[in-house]
């Protein structure tokens, strides 16, 4: 009944946006209690954000994980869909890590676009594979991506670019707003609840989606040494948060408050069905078939 009466008064108040051609949205929360914004569609100018990074110069690094099953699986989509809608104008340089490199396919990208491919090894438990990631990460900023790019983005690699996912995504460190919590109250929110882990937390501001972070380097540098060092402690421990890196990150995110935050049009689940609020979707859940991928 709360959604319904929710989604009568939004009508009301899209048409008096619409009325007084404000750039504005009065029906979700745009900005946090510490005066980040949280970016929605209809909120600002896309050229705009374009013209000004392109003046800064900034460049950006995307990095993905296709390891095992789920290089065939995935990376092909959501490669080539990022050539469409990600950052399209700025230079761009994508780093791939796999354990097959070979198999990764041959992409034809637009100019000042590349791609690096990167090792790695293959860990043998699944939630390994997502937590490590953060050591990496950290690494190849330090190695090569601190010498060519101003931002870095960090993904999941089972999704696919469906809209403009562009340069107003860019900031000192940007979080997302997870597509199935976003409108919850923060009592449903799976933070880590185990005193014991590293990641334990009772309250906090929003439940962020470890699919998509990013941010400065020097950010997600800082976010990815905090998050892999948590991680390491708690195997000390022998303990694991609830949703491993997720926990860690949400846990950080919470003591260090993001610049931007990014609405759920920049990580939608389809399954969730219709929401008022979701007038474009830039990227989307693939897709999961767990009886092929979760075997092994
Ligand atoms: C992961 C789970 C089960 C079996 C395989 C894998 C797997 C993950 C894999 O075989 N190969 C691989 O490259 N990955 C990478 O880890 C890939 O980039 C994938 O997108 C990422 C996270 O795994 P995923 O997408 O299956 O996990 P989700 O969608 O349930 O993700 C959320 O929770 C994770 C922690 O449990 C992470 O925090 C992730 O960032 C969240 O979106
Ligand atoms: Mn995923």
């Amino acid at each position: 009944f709360m959604y319904l009466l929710g989604d009568v008064t939004v009508s009301i108040i899209d048409l008096l946006n619409i009325l007084s051609h404000t750039r504005s949205r009065a029906d979700v929360q745009t900005c946090t209690s510490w005066n980040a914004p949280i970016i929605w569609d209809g909120m600002f100018d896309p050229d705009v954000f374009d013209q000004r990074h392109k003046q800064d110069q900034s460049t950006v690094a995307l990095t993905v994980f296709a390891v095992g099953r789920y290089l065939d699986a995935y990376l092909g989509t959501f490669l080539n869909s990022s050539e469409q809608y990600f950052m399209v104008g700025l230079p761009v340089t994508f780093y791939v890590f796999t354990d097959v490199p070979e198999k990764v396919p041959n992409m034809k990208l637009a100019p000042q676009r590349s791609l690096k491919v990167i090792k790695v090894e293959r860990h043998s438990r699944w939630q390994d594979i997502s937590m490590m990631r953060m050591k990496t990460i950290s690494d190849v900023i330090e190695s090569d991506i601190r010498h060519h790019s101003t931002y870095v983005f960090c993904f999941d690699v089972d999704q696919v670019f469906t809209g403009r996912f562009g340069s107003e995504a860019l900031g000192e460190s940007v979080a997302l707003l997870h597509a199935h919590y976003y409108r919850l109250p923060k009592f449903l929110f799976s933070y880590d609840y185990n005193p014991k882990s590293r990641a334990y937390m009772e309250t906090g501001d929003f439940y962020y989606h470890a699919a998509v972070f990013g941010g400065t380097w020097q950010s997600v540098k800082a976010m990815a040494d905090a998050c892999y060092q948590s991680i390491m402690e708690d195997k000390q421990n022998n303990v694991e948060a609830l949703w491993h890196d997720e926990s860690h990150l949400n846990k950080y995110l919470w003591l260090h408050k993001p610049s931007r935050v990014l609405s759920p049009e920049y990580c939608w689940d389809r399954s969730i069905g219709y929401r008022k609020d979701i007038r474009v979707t830039r990227l989307i859940w693939a897709p999961k078939n767990y009886d092929t991928l979760r075997i092994s």
